[in-house]
């Protein structure tokens, strides 16, 4: 009998034992996950110091800015955008007040209505490429904007996706090739809002197959949803956002970081701000795998995979790419603001 009792005593003091050290060891995991660094938001920007925008090319942080006020015709984009100008021919620098976010100008950028693909855009090449960009920018859905399906409606941070100055879709990323993110609406099925949700497009190693991912505020990501949304994807720390679909015929800020990982470590990040709102965060990514792949491009566009509902416009204002966190434009007490700017509307 002692025997016996001895035998289970010993035998719980030993789950027990092993069961505090697989506590101290899950605890040790938790306590090493790093901690997520927390992202800026509102007008606690490089904007914030540059009412207006007036002078903020000239900060440090500050890489590239077009407000699109010293272009008469998009022939002549090509002097800030020198990586490309895509079908100029689709694309005008329009006076029309409503449609200028700041200034007296903007770019124009209308896709007929055709069933060809059609890619027009702009694009600026980094010389000196980088680990971490944020691009701002102000865009509009022009009113009863109409199109379903593949369709690229906003901007890009690349690295090394265009090779020998051409694209490479339907080339998967290796780690060692390229990465690529677009930030943009997708709109699947008709019976989606337009101009559907606001997500990223991303070229990446842990891509499911030849062309990129989307990645939705909610954690959502296509293709393989079930297996691969969340903290499949993203890790334990991921916070999961709403879905947005921004109002058609309103001016948004726009703005997204990319941030290059470490080699060797899931530290890669994606961040995406609407009027300097955090509306997305996408920790947990594994971009690359030399460090010698860095930004090296970014761009605005309005790619229609196939346009058979209506020729559609939309338009850009007040671009910044820089190193750090941009913001909105910081309100000029000289001028008049044309929209009503911070609130993040659209959410649903
Ligand atoms: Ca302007």
């Amino acid at each position: 009998m002692l025997g016996t009792l001895g035998a289970r005593v010993i035998y719980i003091v030993l789950c027990a034992a092993i069961l505090m050290a697989w506590t101290v060891v899950l605890t040790a995991q938790e306590a090493s996950a790093p901690e997520l660094a927390p992202l800026p938001e509102g007008d606690s920007g490089i904007a914030a110091k540059y009412p207006g925008d007036a002078g903020i090319e000239k900060d440090r942080a500050v890489l590239f800015y077009d407000n699109f006020e010293d272009v008469a015709k998009p022939d002549e984009l090509k002097k800030k955008w020198d990586f490309a100008v895509v079908h100029a021919e689709a694309m005008r620098i329009t006076e029309v007040a409503a449609n200028v976010h700041g200034g007296r100008r903007a770019l124009e950028i209308e896709v007929p209505r055709q069933k060809e693909e059609l890619s027009p855009g702009v694009g600026k090449g980094l010389k000196d490429e980088q680990d971490v960009l944020f691009l701002r920018y102000y865009s509009k859905f022009e009113k009863g904007f109409d199109q379903v399906g593949s369709s690229h409606n906003g901007a890009t941070i690349s690295a090394h996706y265009n090779q020998n100055g051409r694209a490479t879709p339907g080339v998967p990323a290796d780690g060692k090739n390229k990465f690529l993110c677009c930030f943009e609406d997708w709109r699947g099925e008709a019976k989606t809002a337009s101009p559907g949700d606001l997500n990223i497009y991303c070229y990446h190693p842990g891509q499911f197959d030849g062309y990129g991912d989307h990645f939705f505020p909610d954690g959502t990501v296509i293709p393989n949803s079930y297996a691969r949304s969340g903290a499949a994807s993203f890790g334990k720390q991921f916070v999961k956002r709403p879905n947005i679909i921004p109002e058609l015929d309103r001016w948004y800020c726009y703005e997204f970081m990319v941030k290059a990982n470490t080699v060797g470590k899931r530290d890669g990040r994606i961040a995406c701000w609407l009027d300097g709102k955090l509306i997305a965060d996408f920790p947990n990514i594994r971009f690359r795998d030399i460090d010698s792949l860095k930004i090296d491009h970014f761009g605005v566009s309005l790619h229609i995979g196939s346009n058979t509902i209506r020729a559609n416009k939309k338009w850009y204002d007040d671009v910044v790419a820089a190193t750090a966190y941009i913001g909105p434009v910081a309100k000029d007490k000289k001028a008049q603001p044309k929209t009503g700017g911070a609130g993040g509307g659209g959410a649903r």
